[in-house]
């Protein structure tokens, strides 16, 4: 059995290298990731610049891979260049920061290497770690951050996907830990309406010329049932069956077509 593992914080992250402790003893494990820094870069696939492909030296000591790209680049390469044969199962994470809704799930990077891995027809896991801190979630390895809890439920889930795959007309799955557990179930929960509010802050360069940084208050509506109201309100691990399929509801296009 193998796994590939990656994410969108960087080869450097400390839950890149906790997915891989989280597996290892279920199968062989390739860790291939973005060089840098890519949360929020979504699906996104670089057709205008040189791919570079460098080895490191994982903090376990074991390999791995920094591909210059994004998220869905790493997976590519890894996919087609790197591992001689397809693996059993990819695993994108664990992030730092959940992503939980219907907005965030389309720009997350951590979300786009898992769509890119299951869009092979390969069994997907994406899993994040709510944490409390906002520094936490760009710590390139330098912040300690607890992943105990995390490891424990992604090894519980990998064993149950090793074994049955996922089922038919379920793409991928997306898991958030809760930073303060209540219990050590998963909670089948579906996507919250969950918005950014943009606050745009302009500044000023050396030569007077205004730039921008995007930020924003999230809008909630957590309703019960939801991944936001699981994970937020009563701190439960939540799983939610995603589909790459966006299509929509076909027979009320006709009708409104006319
Ligand atoms: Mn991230």
């Amino acid at each position: 059995m193998k796994a590939l593992i990656c994410n969108d914080d960087g080869i450097t992250a400390s839950g890149i290298l906790a997915s891989k402790k989280a597996v290892e003893e279920l199968c062989e494990t390739y860790v291939v990731a973005p060089e840098t820094q890519q949360s929020g870069i979504g699906h996104a696939l670089t057709l205008y610049e040189p791919l570079r492909v460098n080895e490191y030296t994982l903090r376990d000591g074991s390999k791995g891979y920094g591909v210059g790209g994004t998220p869905t680049d790493a997976v590519t390469i890894a996919l087609f260049e790197i591992m001689d044969e397809k693996p059993d199962i990819m695993i994108s994470g664990i992030n730092t920061g959940y992503n939980i809704g219907k907005a965030e799930l389309t720009t997350s990077g951590t979300l786009g290497a898992a769509m890119e891995a299951a869009s092979f027809g390969i069994p997907t896991i994406a899993i994040s770690l709510e944490v409390t801190r906002d520094d936490v979630k760009f710590e390139n390895g330098a912040i300690q951050v607890d992943f105990n809890f995390a490891c424990k439920m992604l090894n519980k889930l990998t064993k149950i996907v090793l074994k049955k795959g996922l089922p038919e007309g379920i793409d991928l799955l997306n898991v958030n830990i809760p930073a303060n557990p209540s219990d050590d179930e998963f909670e089948v929960v579906n996507l919250s309406k969950r918005m950014y509010i943009p606050k745009i802050e302009e500044r000023l360069d050396p030569r007077g010329k205004p730039y921008y940084w995007i930020g924003g208050e999230p809008y909630e509506s957590h309703k019960p049932g939801s991944d936001g109201h699981a994970l937020r309100r009563l701190q439960k691990t939540t799983i939610t069956p995603i589909k790459i399929d966006l299509t929509s509801d076909m027979s009320l296009l006709r009708e409104w077509l006319g």
